[in-house]
């Protein structure tokens, strides 16, 4: 077999820190940071490192973090404790400031060192794309795209995301920042609403009463006052349970196509949150990795600068094999790597099926109906391209 190499004058830049994956957010959360250590550990098994840059991420300043949140918000963030006694179960009489505490955003040990390394990782992607040092840049420890200003929500305390686009603005005049994970990507869509020089388009399972975090409606397109230029900035792609990789595909290609052509962005943030395969614990479609990966493919065959960040995702290995697979795309040496896992691999009997694409039926043995009707999905196209007719590059 092949060794992986480096593609020639092509360069993708890794950035990770394993005291970020050390962190518990308590023995029943759903978000566990050693997905990350998993993921590294099956990338590396593959020899990308070899074909990568690699660097061991900083943590963000608070500078850095107060580019986008609130002052009050970052000193309360940097000097809460932990609590003596992790609350799992609802609490039925909160006493939450900036919705810290409470059992979906916990104030864990090391907290703000975690939130600092994450936003760090994406800095330093963005770093590396503003200075062409990069064609993509990954960034799996970040993508925590709830978080708002002065508040934690949804297991996201910092928004690296939207700390990384600011540091991407500095350079570039238009970002199309586009989010995969099953949540929408409500922090990020509101952080950029009032601006035209941010494009952001989310796809996601909508059902305003029943999923987290209930935003995220078709019609929901930046500000409705025409005097903003943020009107028509916003893109949401609400599905519902079982979506297949051939109907994401179709609708990823399609939209992404059209908002390129017409919004003519000159770098891509792309949130690959893995929480949208088949088999998460917390997610409700039929992804396969394949599918999952084609979007990352499809972003690369565009051209230009771009950002990789990771965010949910809730079953750890798979979690690991998309975002294995999403770093060989982006290396470009996705034909090249075994689709068997390699046997030397540590964690290896984390992953129960020794491939990198497990069928529906391994994953699930029985797939999740798919309540997404064809046309549906050709409504959801027809909105999108009257919308885009507002937009202007
Ligand atoms: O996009 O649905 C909610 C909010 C609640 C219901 C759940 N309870 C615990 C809190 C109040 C309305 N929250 C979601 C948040 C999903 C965040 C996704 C993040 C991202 O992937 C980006 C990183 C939610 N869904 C599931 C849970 N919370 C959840 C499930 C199981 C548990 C254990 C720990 C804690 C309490 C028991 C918890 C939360
Ligand atoms: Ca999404
Ligand atoms: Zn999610």
């Amino acid at each position: 077999e092949s060794a992986i190499t480096r593609p020639k004058g092509y360069t993708v830049s890794f950035h990770c820190n394993p005291d970020m994956e050390k962190h518990h957010f308590g023995m029943t959360h759903p978000m566990k940071p050693w997905r990350l250590t998993l993921s590294k550990s099956l990338i590396y098994s593959y020899g990308m490192s070899f074909a990568m840059d690699n660097y061991i991420a900083r943590a963000a300043t608070y500078e850095e973090l107060a580019d986008f949140h609130s002052t009050d918000y970052l000193d309360f963030l940097g000097t809460v404790l932990p609590e003596p006694v992790p609350r799992d179960l609802e609490n039925q009489n909160p006493d939450l400031r900036f919705n810290l505490g409470g059992s979906d955003c916990p104030l864990f040990e090391g907290l703000y060192d975690y939130c600092s390394l994450s936003a760090g990782g994406a800095l330093d992607a963005a770093r590396k794309i503003c200075y062409k040092q990069s064609d993509i840049a990954i960034a799996w420890g970040g993508g925590l795209h709830h978080a708002k200003k002065a508040e934690a929500s949804g297991f996201c305390y910092i928004n690296d995301i939207v700390v990384a686009i600011l540091q991407l603005l500095r350079f570039h005049p238009r970002v199309l920042y586009i989010d995969i994970d099953v949540h929408h990507g409500d922090g990020v869509e509101e952080a950029f609403f009032s601006t035209d020089r941010v494009m952001t388009v989310s796809f996601h399972k909508y059902d305003p009463n029943n999923f987290f975090p209930g935003t995220g409606a078709l019609d929901d397109n930046g500000p409705k006052n025409e005097q903003n230029p943020g009107a028509h900035h916003a893109v949401n792609v609400p599905l519902n349970d079982g979506i297949t990789d051939e109907q994401y595909d179709m609708l990823f290609n399609t939209i992404v196509g059209r908002i390129v052509e017409r919004f003519r962005p000159t770098a891509i943030a792309l949130q690959c949150g893995a929480d949208s395969l088949a088999g998460d614990r917390l997610g409700r479609f039929n992804l396969q990795v394949q599918g999952h990966g084609a979007c990352v493919e499809f972003c690369k065959k565009m051209n230009l600068p771009l950002i990789l960040f990771g965010g949910g995702g809730y079953t750890p290995r798979n979690v690991a094999r998309a975002w294995t697979y999403e770093t060989s795309i982006a290396i470009g040496c996705q034909e090249k790597i075994s689709p068997m896992l390699p046997q030397h691999a540590p964690w290896r009997q984390q992953f129960r099926q020794d491939t990198l694409f497990p069928t529906l039926e391994q994953i699930l043995g029985e797939p999740r109906q798919n309540r997404n009707p064809q046309k549906r999905l050709q409504d959801i196209v027809q909105h999108v391209t009257e919308q885009l007719r507002f937009v202007q590059a």
